[in-house]
């Protein structure tokens, strides 16, 4: 195993990070903003290293800064939690080329991934199920894309390559627009990406946002670890997460599921990823890969006991996957809710001393955060302040699990998302199921 790894990361992944080498008997080195000297995970580390000042970019995202602290702490490897580095091919690349081992995929099969077209084309050809559509870059012929557009059927949507994550997207409904709008997202995704690539695929309508989990080792093992379903979002903002998907079957879980496995195994994946589909009349549609553990990856540890974040450096160090698929039985169901440090009634950022902290407990709550009583949350990062994950035999009997943390949690001296939360776990449409992607913005703007 790992003999010391670099927690590349802040807050409450950091802090999962740590655990999860304590467990494995790794050694952590943590490294830091100057705003997050008083971080849990930095106090619990083995080590710790000041990276830079406040803003991101000059310290999480600061590259040398971040390996240089691996060289003068002798670490072997980096893991980089979401966000900041975790998704840069560059990034993975200086990490092996300075002699670390990167807990994540191969630098190739990152970059890969960042260019949509290039994900897009590799899923399909491995079988992976896909949106219609233009199976490629967009050429400047405005014919051939009119015919393109015709052939898909409108609506349809135009994406960069190098957006994702909900970033360089325009809908176009009807062909008097289509070229204008073509014009306007290359030279968008050119400025914001530096790469003005664009793909066109069919526009779904009300679809569900359901990830495929997958774990693939270097021995060439394989599995899924079932699906998410994230539909409730405002603004590309994941707010709650379940697992399993309602309504998904053992039998459409099972052929989708292996279809991801085998991709993993045809392209020779390295670690944890999700396959992100748009859901839509029975039918899934890939459309992104990450390559990174995500925020939402508790509530498949829940229903299948599987820890994520282990596996990952089980993986990096080499070692085949602890499970096979057969070993995978999904045991009940489980709900995420996202604590953010904002104001409820207009999401706007509340950052601040927290003046007083209670946690909720009890059967089946899980608490991932990285808070306690005096913590102050600093203006400069996401807003996230923690998770509560609730498990249950039943979706009904997490929901209640939920409620019931929720109106145990103290949290005091600033503003956050429980009330909102409180709203929607008690939301009828929620609690039948199954909602799609729009549901919560649609909800809000009722709510005005
Ligand atoms: C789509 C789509 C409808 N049709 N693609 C937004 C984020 C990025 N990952 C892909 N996104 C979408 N792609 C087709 N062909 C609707 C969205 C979308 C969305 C997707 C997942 C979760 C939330 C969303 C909110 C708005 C739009």
């Amino acid at each position: 195993m790992l003999d010391k790894i670099l927690i590349a990361n802040r807050g409450e992944i950091a802090l999962r990070i740590l655990r999860a080498c304590r467990e494995l008997g790794i050694k952590t080195v943590a490294v830091h903003s100057d705003a997050d000297r008083d971080l849990k995970h930095v106090r619990l580390a083995d080590e710790s290293v000041c990276i830079g000042p406040a803003s991101s970019m000059d310290s999480y995202l600061n590259v040398p800064a971040v390996i240089s602290a691996a060289e003068v702490t002798d670490s072997v490897g980096i893991h980089p939690g979401y966000g900041f580095l975790s998704e840069n091919a560059d990034f993975a690349e200086r990490v092996m080329e300075s002699g670390f081992v990167f807990i994540g995929p191969r630098p190739e099969t990152i970059r890969m991934m960042g260019d949509k077209v290039a994900a897009i084309k590799a899923m399909k050809k491995a079988g992976v199920p896909t949106v219609p559509g233009s199976d490629g870059p967009l050429g400047t012929d405005d014919e051939t894309n009119i015919k393109l557009a015709r052939g898909i059927g409108y609506p349809i949507i135009i994406k960069a390559a190098g957006g994702g994550g909900g970033r360089g997207m325009r809908v176009v409904h009807a062909e008097a627009a289509l070229l204008n709008s073509i014009s306007l997202t290359k030279a968008e995704a050119g400025a914001a990406f530096n790469n003005d690539v664009v793909y066109m695929e069919k526009f779904l309508g009300n679809p569900r946002h359901i990830e495929i989990q997958v774990l693939s080792d270097e021995h060439g093992n394989a599995i899924h670890l079932a699906e998410r379903d994230c539909s409730m979002q405002r603004r590309h903002q994941k707010v709650i997460e379940e697992a399993p998907a309602p309504g998904i079957t053992p039998e459409m879980r099972e052929k989708i599921g292996e279809r991801c496995a085998q991709a993993c195994r045809d392209i020779g994946y390295r670690g944890a990823g999700t396959f992100e589909f748009l859901y839509e009349d029975g039918e899934f549609y890939f459309i992104e890969m990450n390559t990174r553990v995500q925020v939402e990856h508790p509530v498949t540890e829940m229903i299948t006991g599987v820890d994520i974040v282990k596996e990952q450096l089980r993986i990096a160090a080499g070692e085949p996957l602890s499970y096979k698929q057969s070993d995978i039985k999904i045991n009940g169901h489980a709900m995420e809710c996202r604590l953010n440090a904002e104001d409820p009634d207009n999401f706007m950022p509340s950052p601040g001393t927290i003046t007083s902290y209670h946690a909720p407990g009890g059967p089946g709550v899980r608490v991932d955060t990285h808070i306690y009583n005096g913590y102050r949350v600093p203006p400069f990062y996401d807003s996230m302040i923690g998770k509560l994950i609730c498990h249950g035999e039943t979706r009904d009997v997490a929901i209640a699990r939920m409620l019931g943390a929720l109106s145990e949690v103290v949290i005091e001296g600033i503003k956050t998302n429980i009330p909102l939360q409180q709203r929607l776990f008690r939301d009828s449409g929620f609690q039948a199921g199954g909602t799609n992607i729009h549901y919560l913005e649609k909800k809000l703007e009722q709510e005005q």
